[in-house]
Formats: structure tokens, C-alpha cells, sequence
């Protein structure tokens, strides 16, 4: 069993131990990315069951995101292997303020060949929810139709379904990004933009107006991320507002959404007895949270907390370290 199902591509990352330009970085350390992993991760120290699906290639860097991954705990046992491509890698470069660069080499590599005919129903057994990203649909060919042929599976299969769009500029035009990350909203129930990609999508509006907005194209819950700011949730009845948490050093700030998307969820799916204000109060500020906790620490998801650790920063006491 598990509770939320999540499909994408993770990818090697390299990252320079010094900042400054690429060109002239000698030395990286090793991991692994990918938002969809870096949610599952997240969740998976939250105390939920996960399950992680995706294609590698059959070389040693596949090895490397399987044994991670189920070494955090997660269920990759559904992931396939692909003798004919390549697992993908990507670099970040640090400027030593902003958001690092990224470069990525994942043309032609094994989730690039997705297709809808390899959505299969057993993905969803016995499984509560699915969480997808608009990263996927930008991948290849058939990418976009295969995260709507298993968005439409999911539901069928009685998940909900959560959808970040996660804009990734450098992977298709604008004009397909926009067409296509809007195709998929009326297919979710959780929408979750930052505020930038709320704009890309909708156009400049008030915030409130955003959720009126994306509620109108389908979704049944906002999720809009704003940054230090915090967050601003919205259903059709509600309106919720969660502050954003003071961080020391901003470190790196890729992945942050995606520990913002596991703090939800692991909140708003074990809350549904609560009523709707609460449920989505309670999982914003999780969310929140969790997606300060990421920018402080190098790496994608390196920094998140265990359950214990994130209750305790929650209930506002210091964390006990000896
Ligand atoms: O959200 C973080 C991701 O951007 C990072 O892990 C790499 O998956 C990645 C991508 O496609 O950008």
C-alpha cells in the first residue's frame, strides 16, 4: 500500500563544492534530484508510505537513484530499467546569491520515452494519492500525454490527484509550457503554483484572484506559494493565509517547492477529518515550513526533517541536539 504514488524523472546531480562559474569548479559532490524524488523523500521522513515511478537506464547512475531512494525508505519497485538510454544528470552552478543555475543533460534519456501505453493501473493499487509536476509533460514526445492518461487513471482508481507545474523554461517554449500546464489543471485537485507561475499561467492579478481563478478551471484546492511570504490556500468556501518563516542563509533554493509540496500533503491527506479551514491552515503552515527548512541547506533534499524533528519546530520548541 501506499499513500501517495508520485511518477517523474530524477537525475544525477553534481554540485560544485566552491561557488562561482561552473567552468572553473574543479571539485563536485555527488547526489541525486528530481522533484518528484525530492517530494518522496520528503514524504517518507514524514512517516508516509511512498511510491516512486519512473525509468532509468541500466547503468551504474540508475543504480544510484534506486539504492538512494529505497534507502530512504520509499517503494521503488515498479520503476523500470531501460537498456537503450540513459539515466540523465544535471549540474547546478552557484553565483553566491540567487537561485543557483542549472544545466541539465537529459535529452533522449529513459522518462523521455513515456508514452500513455505505459500508464499502467497496477500503479494505483491500493494507493490514496497521486502527485505529478508539469516537469514530466516537458521530457519528450509523450510525455504530456502520459501524465494525463495516469492523472485520469488515478482518478478512476479513486486517488486525488496534486499537480505542481513547476516551470522549467529551459526545457520547452513558453507557449507549449502554458498550453499544456493549463490542460492539466481540470485533472487535479490540488493545484500548487508559486506566484510567478500563477502569472505565467493567468496573467498578472491580485493574489486573491488567483485562487478564484484556478478554482474556475477545475481544481478543487489552491496551494499558492509566495515565497518568504509564506502561502495562501483557497477551496471554494475558503480562504486561507499562513506565514512564511524567517531563514537564516538562504543556501539553494531548488527544491524548495518540493518540500513545500510533501509538507502539505503529508498534512492535508491526514486531515480531511478536520473542517476545510483547518485542514488547509494547518497544512500551509507544514508546508511553509518545510520549504524553509530546504532553501537553508545545499542540495535538493538533503536538509528535510524527520516527523519528530518537524513537530517539534512546529510546536515552536528548539530542536534538542544533545
Ligand atoms: O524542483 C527541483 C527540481 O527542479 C530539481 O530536482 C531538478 O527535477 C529537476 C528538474 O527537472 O528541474
Amino acid at each position: 500500500p501506499a499513500d501517495v504514488v508520485t511518477l517523474g524523472e530524477s537525475m544525477v546531480l553534481l554540485q560544485p563544492l566552491a561557488d562561482g562559474p561552473l567552468a572553473s569548479a574543479p571539485l563536485f559532490t555527488r547526489s541525486i534530484a528530481g522533484a518528484e524524488s525530492n517530494l518522496a523523500i520528503g514524504l517518507s521522513r514524514l512517516g508516509m508510505r511512498v511510491r516512486w515511478i519512473s525509468r532509468l537506464g541500466d547503468d551504474p547512475f540508475g543504480d544510484l537513484i534506486q539504492s538512494t531512494l529505497a534507502g530512504e525508505g520509499i517503494d521503488v519497485s515498479l520503476a523500470e530499467r531501460d537498456a537503450n538510454a540513459p539515466t540523465s544528470v544535471y549540474f547546478k552552478e552557484f553565483k553566491g546569491y540567487g537561485d543557483p543555475n542549472v544545466y541539465y543533460y537529459r535529452r533522449g534519456s529513459a522518462v523521455s520515452k513515456w508514452t500513455p501505453e505505459h500508464v499502467r493501473p497496477d500503479w494505483f493499487d491500493s494507493a490514496r494519492h497521486l502527485h505529478v509536476t508539469g516537469i514530466t509533460p516537458a521530457l519528450g514526445a509523450g510525455t504530456a500525454d502520459a501524465i494525463r492518461a495516469a492523472m485520469r487513471q488515478a482518478r478512476e482508481s479513486g486517488l486525488t490527484v496534486s499537480f505542481d507545474p513547476n516551470l522549467r523554461r529551459k526545457l520547452w517554449s513558453e507557449d507549449e509550457a502554458r498550453r499544456t500546464l493549463l490542460s492539466l489543471i481540470p485533472l487535479c485537485d490540488v493545484f500548487m503554483p508559486g506566484i510567478e507561475e500563477a502569472e505565467f499561467l493567468a496573467g498578472a492579478m491580485e493574489e486573491e484572484a488567483y485562487g478564484a481563478h484556478f478554482l474556475g478551471l477545475g481544481a478543487q484546492t489552491v496551494a499558492l506559494k509566495l515565497g518568504e511570504e509564506g502561502s495562501a490556500g483557497f477551496t471554494s468556501g475558503t480562504a486561507v493565509r499562513a506565514k512564511g518563516h524567517a531563514v537564516n542563509r538562504v543556501v539553494d533554493t531548488v527544491g524548495a517547492g518540493d518540500a513545500f509540496a510533501a509538507g502539505f500533503l503529508s498534512s492535508w491527506l491526514n486531515g480531511a477529518a478536520a473542517d476545510e479551514e483547518t485542514r488547509l491552515g494547518d497544512a500551509l503552515a507544514r508546508a511553509n515550513l518545510m520549504g524553509a527548512l530546504a532553501v537553508q541547506y545545499k542540495g535538493d533534499w538533503e536538509g528535510l526533517p524527520k516527523l519528530r524533528e518537524l513537530e517539534r519546530m512546529l510546536a515552536g520548541r528548539q530542536s534538542a541536539t544533545r
